[in-house]
């Protein structure tokens, strides 16, 4: 009787008191299970978490720097300069050429303008400074007696050796350095014997083209002493290219 009444007293819970069925119901791996269903939802939510931090972080970061750009747009804006300048403003160049002949280098045994092509910008003043090593004369004649006298430099005159003039003696002459379209030319007079002779004249490249100079003595060779390095060019012709 009283081991239907213990008996009943356990049925009235069954199971309740059974170490197995408790066990049973308190399965760890049951519970491992629970948790391992929850553990993705925590992971999302934690994930939803740091993913929604990250793109407020993202928008904070665009706000900012769309503020600094409006920021540095705003200075740009106050602080670039109206338009830039189309020309150089009447800068200051020197070019400097040589002058060899046959007898101090030069091949073929012709007189030859080192370097014969240059380039500047319009509106430049151009210094030009002419070395010259050839001791032999080249007199003007009949037309070419113009090209004795200094021209289109920006005071009419030429030094030579640091003496300011403006003609050489047409039977001193050794070589022309001449820019027929820009109305430029300087006379070249004889350089001494194993020396050498400096000439400088200034002009202001005042139109944008190429231009071609020549040297308007007989220097050459052949007809007329004009053939040879005075029809070659490189040698007694070249080029002056003034950019826009
Ligand atoms: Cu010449």
């Amino acid at each position: 009787m009283s081991d239907e009444r213990s008996r009943g007293s356990r049925g009235d819970a069954p199971g309740a008191g059974d170490p197995l069925e408790r066990l049973g119901r308190w399965d760890p791996l049951e519970r491992l299970g629970r948790l391992s269903w929850r553990r993705p939802a925590r992971v999302a939510r934690q994930g939803g978490i740091v993913v929604g931090s990250f793109a407020g972080i993202l928008v904070v970061l665009g706000v900012t720097v769309a503020l600094v750009g409006g920021i540095a747009a705003a200075v740009t804006t106050l602080t670039k300069p109206a338009a830039p300048p189309a020309l150089v403003p009447h800068g200051h160049v020197t070019e400097a050429m040589s002058i060899v002949s046959g007898t101090s280098g030069a091949t073929n045994g012709w007189p030859e303008y080192t370097h014969a092509s240059w380039t500047v910008h319009k509106g430049e003043t151009v210094t030009v400074k002419i070395t010259s090593f050839d001791d032999g004369t080249a007199p003007l004649v009949g037309s070419q007696m113009m090209f004795a006298h200094v021209m289109g430099s920006t005071n009419g005159h030429e030094t030579v050796d640091g003496r300011s003039i403006t003609s050489v003696p047409d039977v001193n002459i050794a070589h022309t350095f001449t820019v027929p379209a820009l109305n430029f030319n300087m006379p070249i007079p004889v350089a001494p014997t194993n020396g050498h002779v400096t000439v400088v004249a200034t002009f202001v490249a005042a139109k944008a083209g190429t231009f071609t100079w020549q040297c308007y003595a007989p220097c050459g060779s052949g007809t007329n002493s004009m053939g040879g390095a005075m029809a070659t060019m490189g040698w007694m012709e070249g080029t002056i290219k003034v950019t826009a």
